[in-house]
């Protein structure tokens, strides 16, 4: 496996969108519900403890964290969605704020939607599915947590999600994860590599 995630950095956080650092290189950006795990999806990518915070109080990293790999390339956590005690009046600021971000963003290149494989494809995963479509954005569909179903059930779930992204008109792909048991990491490295892999200089 190549060690490119391993390098990965912070680098900036941007809460609003004239705090977005400037569109320079190529970007992947992670997103899912609170508590699908994408942090840990991400410090397993990365193979650092800590990279994004991991909490067992979802909802609290209302920022959108962009760190740095080599090249100029980035991957960017965003904010999780869906958890019942962020106000209301918050939430769709925010979900304002995450809908620019991924229509308009130049440099974005690929979106990465974390999910718990026993509860996937839920109304917010949908909403960022359509928003990939409307600009042709591929899209990466991890389904997390596999450690927590038999092999069954998750290979059921996998080919449903499969057949469920079809109908989409942008590339979308799924695999099955455990950030736990680091099972799927070398299959989502080689898929953001072919994302990263430079069509031209950044
Ligand atoms: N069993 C299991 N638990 C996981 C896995 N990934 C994350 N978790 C747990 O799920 C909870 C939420 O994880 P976190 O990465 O903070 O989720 P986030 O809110 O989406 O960033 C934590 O208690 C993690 O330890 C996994 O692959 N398997
Ligand atoms: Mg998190």
């Amino acid at each position: 496996m190549n060690t490119f995630y391993h390098q990965a950095k912070f680098f900036k956080s941007a809460n609003t969108p004239d705090t977005l650092p400037p569109e320079l290189g190529f970007e992947i950006a992670f997103a899912g519900r609170s508590n699908s795990g994408k942090s840990s999806t991400l410090n397993r990518l990365c193979r650092q403890k800590s990279l994004a915070r991991t909490s067992k109080t979802p909802g609290r990293t209302q920022l959108i964290n962009f760190f740095s790999l080599a090249d100029g390339r980035y991957l960017v956590d965003l904010p999780g969605y869906g958890y019942a005690k962020v106000p209301k009046k918050i939430k769709l600021e925010w979900q304002k704020f995450i809908e620019s971000y991924l229509t308009t963003r130049f440099t974005l290149c690929g979106l990465v939607i974390v999910m718990d494989i026993r509860r996937p494809m839920l109304e917010h995963d949908l909403s960022m599915l359509l928003w990939a479509e409307t600009r042709n954005l591929p899209v990466h569909v991890v389904l997390n947590k596999h450690d927590k179903l038999k092999h069954g059930p998750a290979k059921s779930t996998f080919l449903k999600t499969q057949q469920q992204l079809n109908k989409y008109n942008n590339k979308c792909t799924v695999q099955m994860f455990s950030a736990l048991k680091g099972l799927g990491v070398e299959e989502l490295s080689e898929l953001l590599d072919s994302w990263l892999a430079p069509t031209q200089d950044p």
